[in-house]
């Protein structure tokens, strides 16, 4: 139709010929990018490394959702989180920043293999196209801004304008949401290429089908996701410690034995501030303890892992008094809550709750002493929260007050 208009019944609308739609059209199949053949930018190729990616991306969200309802629970579950297993934490939080870095080699894979259908022609067949085209456009940007966030998170570094724990949490969500639709959309062609022997695997033609360079892909990709994974777990896995080359901290670095995250310097915690240091601890009967008056109660000695959000966890052994006997001297009610509030002036970490299972567990102690030493100032000196199943940022240090809730 274009074309007929540009013939020219009223010559001042007349359409030069260089413009006409067919001669377009031309100009732009000839512009047409090159075409990607081979098995590395396949069907079958981008289902193994998506099967790969998936189930990283599967454990490394059920892990962030444990690691986020541990950390901010609703007022409902507060009172119901678990205390035990006392190492709970510890490996959840370690297969969560585990799994999170090897898919940040597994996304860069799978986009390479994928990434010729940027250049689909034409770009939108359909609007049903287009939607799914703009999905893919959601996944792969959620997907990056992920891992790349928790990636910097896990370094302490906080390039953005905004506070990391919700922006990181909502985006989570969204991620999982256009994984399910990436899904269902390609459920035909995943069943097709799941294994050598689909249905759509058997049909490509022979040079397509399975050969040395798709294993030779695969191989690689393996070994990086290797290569990430022993080169960084031996931040959690202490008995890999000494392969631990490419992550942020290494268990053991720190005084004590233990890493840092908030120096006492950093939170304003000096010898001046702790010089005439005392436990309140509030309730119905309330009272105040001196260090003195601490130390000479019945101690319990714990061996509990510190678990940071950031990855890095190290058991250690804790002595001091068990929490349940100090909010019972109190007077605290049996299935009583705890706030526990530090002598940090400021800081997002300053006061902390903790449910009841925490509160009446055994293990959860007022810690006075690490590895049968007072604690180093970095640790929380005069006195530490250590409770069992409990990410890092809630072992409040340099405890001044215990309130009954
Ligand atoms: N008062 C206070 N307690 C705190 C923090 C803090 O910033 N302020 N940081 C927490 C974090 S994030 C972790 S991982 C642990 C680390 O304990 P450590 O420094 O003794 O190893 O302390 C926690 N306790
Ligand atoms: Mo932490």
């Amino acid at each position: 139709m274009g074309s007929r208009t540009g013939g020219g019944r009223n010559p001042r609308w007349s359409v030069p010929p260089g413009l006409r739609a067919e001669v377009l059209a031309a100009r732009l199949r000839a512009a047409r990018p090159p075409e990607f053949r081979g098995r590395l930018h396949d069907a079958r190729t981008a289902t193994v490394l998506g099967r790969w990616l998936g189930g990283a991306l599967a454990v490394c969200f059920l892990t962030g959702l444990v690691s986020h309802y541990l950390q901010h629970p609703p007022g409902w579950l507060a009172d119901h989180l678990p205390a035990r297993p006392a190492w709970g934490y510890r490996l959840t939080q370690g297969l969560h920043v585990g799994t999170g870095l090897a898919a940040i080699v597994l996304l860069l894979a799978k986009l390479w293999t994928v990434y010729p259908r940027l250049f689909a022609w034409p770009p939108v067949r359909s609007v049903l196209h287009a939607l799914e085209r703009l999905s893919v456009a959601v996944l792969v940007a959620a997907g990056l801004f992920e891992l790349f966030s928790g990636l910097l998170n896990i370094a302490e570094w906080y390039p953005w304008p905004f506070s990391f724990v919700p922006v990181h949490y909502a985006v989570a969500w969204v991620v999982a949401g256009s994984v399910l639709l990436h899904l269902a959309v390609k459920a035909p062609e995943i069943r097709a290429h799941w294994s050598r022997r689909s249905a759509g695997t058997l049909a490509l033609p022979d040079e397509e089908r399975d050969g040395p360079d798709r294993r030779a892909l695969l191989i690689g990709v393996g070994a990086a996701v290797g290569a990430v994974t022993l080169t960084t777990v031996g931040q959690s896995v202490t008995p890999l410690a000494a392969l631990d080359l490419l992550a942020p901290r290494h268990p053991g670095y720190g005084p004590q034995g233990l890493p840092v995250n908030r120096t006492a310097a950093a939170a304003g915690v000096t010898a001046a501030t702790v010089r005439d240091w005392h436990l309140d601890v509030l309730g119905p009967r309330p009272y105040r303890l001196s260090l003195a008056e601490l130390n000479a109660l019945p101690q319990t000695r714990v061996a509990l892992p510190i678990a940071c959000v950031e990855g890095w966890s190290v058991g250690a052994d804790w002595s001091g008094v068990r929490i349940r006997e100090l909010m019972a001297r109190a007077g605290a009610p049996r299935g009583a809550g705890l706030r526990v509030v530090s002598l940090e002036a400021h800081g997002a970490y300053r006061v902390m709750e903790m449910g009841r299972d925490y509160a009446e567990d055994p293990l959860t102690l007022l810690a006075l002493r690490l590895g049968g030493e007072v604690l180093a100032p970095d640790h929380g000196y005069p006195a530490r929260i250590i409770a069992p199943n409990r990410p890092g940022v809630l072992q409040t240090k340099w405890v001044a007050r215990l309130e009954v809730l």
